[in-house]
């Protein structure tokens, strides 16, 4: 029988178990890679776990997302992972090469491989037919000690593409149709694979920008076959060695399938505050805009930058608004440098930043006060931003660049026709701020400030986990509610016992405060608890503060591996309408949970101050009961190793 991507790339390197879906698999990982809000915990986790260099084929730490320097956290903690990563042979992209996603697409990525990155937006290599998966930092170290990374097996959705874009419509619009089916919890637990004729006629950075916003499904991964397409971008960056041919076969099964028609689709958008509350552009034209930024590792390739910089060559940005861009590597920043772009961009009056993930991520360029602001990235959940009462949209280059021009939520086609655009076949590739590993990096000194602290280590499982509910929240709550990120919070990532007083500041701000009081407790949830980033903060400060169980409807991915990996039972109602029989501030208690969990079954809960019991799921593959009953992965592979 024929096979899909998926399959190939999991069965070339599958480790244990039956890729079959829903069935627990291990795959072996050829490339990971980091970034600094992540990369840190990543590094002292893989420094705990005591190996001496990196197992992997490639693995590249790279520092774009804490780049404002307020203070000596952000500079200490890149001086760190620049030691860190020559002491133990990863190649370490410096500050002002880029967003990790973007260079590694340019320069690293390749046809057929795994990559394991601590950033959720990792799929965004999917576009040059790599299986790019998600993760926490600690299965990323895992991975660099040459561990398999432990999954499910994902159902694999077929998405055919039919016909082509339409002038003004981008591949964004590609995916917020997707987003608008099948909302931010369509794809949990399923890899969407992308096939039919359409896909011909999307480039790479576009595929890119298709499987970036991937994340924002909730899904595993997107993968886009390897073609002349992805020939084409490997020889414009020189490594064209590193392409292969990789199509489904023509018999290949699918667990589902869905169809776009490119040719019809319309200029969409986003609305606050969630990416699936998607719009065509003109159901909402006119609104007053107060911001526009272009960039992020969804829309800063050299393509959307070129984009943005014709529609608004020979004009002026609107008196106001206020516009950003940040290109999303040297490289392209290069480029458009040489080509022009970047003069006509600063000559209409946007503000260039530099090559980071900058506004995406809160770190600088909130907008005013209940501002309308649109930007063309790939997360607009409320605050984000850094401006609690802002409306961020999400939105294509094109659409941007429109509104920008015009002060207002504009449909592209209203500005006639799309400037013809032409790409350079040739642009300048230089590495030199990607600074390689020494072949022996055994007398490397590790330097570390004194905002880096070490890890907390958390305790194997007790047989009775009892707590008040210290909270209880709805559907969707995203790692953004639970760790916020921001400018303020962003330089405490390697700190946890100073991070931890944010957790929950934006849904309530006394929860820090509360835990430590109560002596930790429960958190309850409703649907997709922990969508959105793989910041393993969300685990490890609420751990810190002595969360001992989470229970929710459901949970999204990485967040779930996240709370298993530091030793947090992740846990469902049997029965979903008991979350409406409890409150905030009932008190649980949850027995035989060691016997439980290492035996499977449900586990047995009693609201002590209502006088009911109900029951908890605790689906678990059998190597995560283990991890979580010794008290999470880093107890369990340093026992086990
Ligand atoms: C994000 O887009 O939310 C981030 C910041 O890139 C995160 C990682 C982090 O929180 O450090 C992600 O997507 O995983
Ligand atoms: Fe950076 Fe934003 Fe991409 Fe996250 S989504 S990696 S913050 S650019």
């Amino acid at each position: 029988m024929g096979k899909n991507i998926t399959q190939k790339i999991i069965e070339a390197h599958l480790v244990e178990g039956k890729p079959e879906a829903g069935q627990p698999i291990a795959i072996r990982i050829d490339q990971t890679l980091t970034q600094d809000a992540t990369g840190t915990m990543a590094y002292l986790q893989f420094e705990a776990l005591g190996i001496d260099r990196v197992k992997t084929e490639r693995s590249v730490s790279y520092v774009d997302h804490n780049m404002l320097q307020a203070g000596f956290e952000n500079a200490d903690d890149h001086r760190y992972l620049q030691s860190v990563a020559a002491r133990f042979g990863i190649d370490f992209s410096r500050p002002g090469n880029g967003i990790c996603h973007q260079v590694h697409l340019e320069r690293f990525g390749a046809p057929g491989k795994t990559l394991l990155g601590s950033d959720s937006h990792t799929p965004t290599n999917g576009g040059l037919g790599m299986l790019a998966i998600g993760a926490g930092g600690l299965d990323v170290a895992v991975a660099m000690g040459g561990g398999a990374f432990h999954l499910a097996m994902p159902k694999v959705v077929r998405i055919n593409l039919k016909g082509k874009l339409q002038p003004w419509v981008a591949a964004k619009d590609v995916i917020l149709e997707v987003l608008r089916q099948l909302t931010v919890k369509g794809g949990v637990g399923k890899i969407m694979e992308y096939s039919g004729e359409g896909v011909a006629t999307l480039t790479v950075p576009e595929r890119a920008t298709i499987t970036n916003m991937g994340a924002e499904l909730g899904a595993t991964t997107s993968v886009f076959p390897s073609d002349e397409n992805t020939r084409k971008y490997l020889a414009l960056q020189k490594r064209e060695a590193d392409w292969k041919a990789l199509a489904a076969d023509p018999d290949a099964k699918y667990d589902e399938e869905i169809t776009i028609d490119l040719s019809k689709l319309e200029p969409m958008l986003a609305q606050p505050h969630s990416p699936d509350k998607v719009v065509r552009v003109r159901d909402v034209a006119g609104l007053k805009v107060d911001q526009v930024c272009v960039g992020s590792c969804t829309n800063s390739s050299l393509y959307d930058l070129t984009v943005t910089a014709a529609i608004l060559k020979g004009k002026h940005v609107h008196p106001n608004l206020s516009m950003t861009v940040t290109p999303g590597s040297k490289q392209v920043f290069t480029a458009i440098s040489q080509t022009g772009a970047l003069t006509d961009m600063i000559a209409a009056g946007t503000r260039i930043i530099e090559s980071a993930c900058g506004p995406c991520i809160g770190m600088g360029q909130a907008p005013s006060s209940g501002a309308v602001s649109i930007r063309s990235f790939n997360r607009n959940f409320e605050g984000r931003s850094g401006t609690k009462d802002a409306n961020v949209y999400l939105a294509s280059p094109q659409v941007c660049a429109a509104c920008a021009l015009t002060g207002v939520i504009t449909d592209p086609r209203d500005l006639g026709v799309e400037p013809k655009i032409t790409l350079p076949t040739e642009i300048v590739i230089d590495d030199a701020m990607v600074i390689k590993a020494p072949s022996n990096g055994s007398t490397v000194e590790i330097l570390r400030g004194p905002n880096i602290k070490p890890l907390p280590i958390q305790k194997p499982l007790t047989p009775t986990i009892s707590g008040e509910i210290l909270l209880k929240v709805g559907d969707n709550i995203t790692t953004d509610h639970i760790m916020p990120a921001g400018a303020k919070v962003l330089p405490l990532r390697s700190n946890i016992p100073a991070i931890s007083e944010y957790v929950f500041e934006r849904v309530d701000s006394t929860f820090p405060k509360r835990a430590k009081e109560k002596g930790g407790g429960i958190i309850v949830g409703g649907d997709n608890y922990g969508q959105g980033s793989s910041r393993e903060h969300a685990a490890l400060a609420p751990m810190f503060l002595g969360v001992r169980a989470v229970i929710t409807k459901s949970f999204a991915r990485i967040h779930y591996a996240n709370l298993i990996n530091f030793g947090i039972p992740p846990l469902t109602f049997a029965n979903p309408t008991d979350y409406d029989k409890i409150a905030q501030g009932d008190v649980l208690e949850i027995a035989d949970v060691v016997e439980t969990i290492k035996n499977g079954g449900n586990l047995k809960a009693t609201n002590k101050t209502k006088g009911f019991s109900f029951e908890l799921k605790c689906d678990l593959s059998p190597s995560s009961r283990a991890v979580l009953i010794e008290g999470g992965l880093l107890n369990y592979t340093k026992k086990h190793a």
